[in-house]
This record gives C-alpha cells, sequence and structure tokens, in this order.
C-alpha cells in the first residue's frame, strides 16, 4: 500500500515501477480514502505503541493506492524492495532507503507475513470494502 504522502509525493509510478521490474505482477490496486476503522483495524496488532494514534491519522490524512502483487516469495520479496521500517536504516536501493527520511512518513506498507498478506486482502479488497473482483490464481513464469 502506498501511503498518503507516497502519493502526495507523486511516486506511485516509480513504486509500482520498481515491483513490475522485479517480476511481481499486479493483481488488484485501487485509489482508497481510507477510513479510521479500517486503519485502526490494519495497524491492530500496534494498538498499545505510543505512536499509534499519529499512524491511524497519518493513513487517513490523503488516499492511498492499494494494491495485491502476485509472485514467487512475494512476502519477502517485496519486504526487501520495501526495506526497513526506519528509512534512514533503509540500505540505498530499495524503496525507503530511496525516497524517504522519516519513520512516521515512510511512503509505502507492504504485509509482514502471508498470514497478514491474507488479513490485509481481506481487509482492504474483500466484501467489507465493496471489492469482490479478486481472486488468487497460479500464474505461469514469463
Ligand atoms: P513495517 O512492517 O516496516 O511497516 O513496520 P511496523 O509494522 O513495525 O510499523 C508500522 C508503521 O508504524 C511503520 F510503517 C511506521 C510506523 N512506526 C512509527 O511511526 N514509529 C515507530 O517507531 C515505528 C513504526
Amino acid at each position: 500500500m502506498i501511503k498518503p504522502d507516497g502519493v502526495q509525493r507523486g511516486h506511485v509510478g516509480e513504486i509500482i515501477s520498481r515491483f513490475e521490474k522485479k517480476g511481481m505482477v499486479m493483481k488488484a490496486l485501487k485509489t482508497y480514502q481510507c477510513p479510521k476503522a479500517v486503519a485502526e483495524e490494519h495497524y491492530q496488532d500496534l494498538s498499545s505503541k505510543p505512536f499509534f494514534g499519529d499512524l491511524v491519522n497519518y493513513i487517513c490524512s490523503g488516499p492511498v493506492v492499494a494494491m495485491i502483487w502476485e509472485g514467487p516469495g512475494v512476502v519477502k520479496s517485496a519486504r526487501l524492495l520495501i526495506g526497513a521500517t526506519n528509512p534512514l536504516e533503509s540500505a540505498p536501493g530499495t524503496i525507503r532507503g530511496d525516497l524517504a527520511v522519516e519513520v512516521g512518513r515512510n511512503v509505502i506498507h507492504g504485509s509482514d507475513s502471508v498470514e497478514s498478506a491474507e488479513r490485509e486482502i481481506e481487509l482492504w479488497f474483500g466484501d467489507k470494502a465493496g471489492c469482490v473482483d479478486w481472486q488468487p490464481t497460479i500464474t505461469p513464469w514469463v
């Protein structure tokens, strides 16, 4: 998910391009003004953290671009492309390492496990989100 700062700073094309160049396949994409309840559920594991309120306000501060990407080892591979949570600790060449300087404005979210991805796909693209046209498929490798 490209966060509001990534959208506002015009990095959507750059980020999608990095995923495509890696060889991942986009299965779904939508711009979305995230409701507070969705942001709170998305980050439910961080609800006790002191930055939770700021994080939810940030995610809801403007449109995000939510995406589903498919490919071999896509969760781990996407996390490597994205870089460390704190952009100051993200290696150059990663999305956060190249495009961000603040942990609270770190441009992009990526699911941290297959289980998280399944939960987040349901939250962002499932029935409750009003988007039901995505089904997992086996994509032949190119
Ligand atoms: P990540 O999986 O890299 O997005 O990192 P986390 O799930 O640990 O954190 C989710 C988001 O919380 C981060 F993207 C940014 C925010 N965060 C802060 O604002 N301050 C912190 O100290 C840690 C995380």
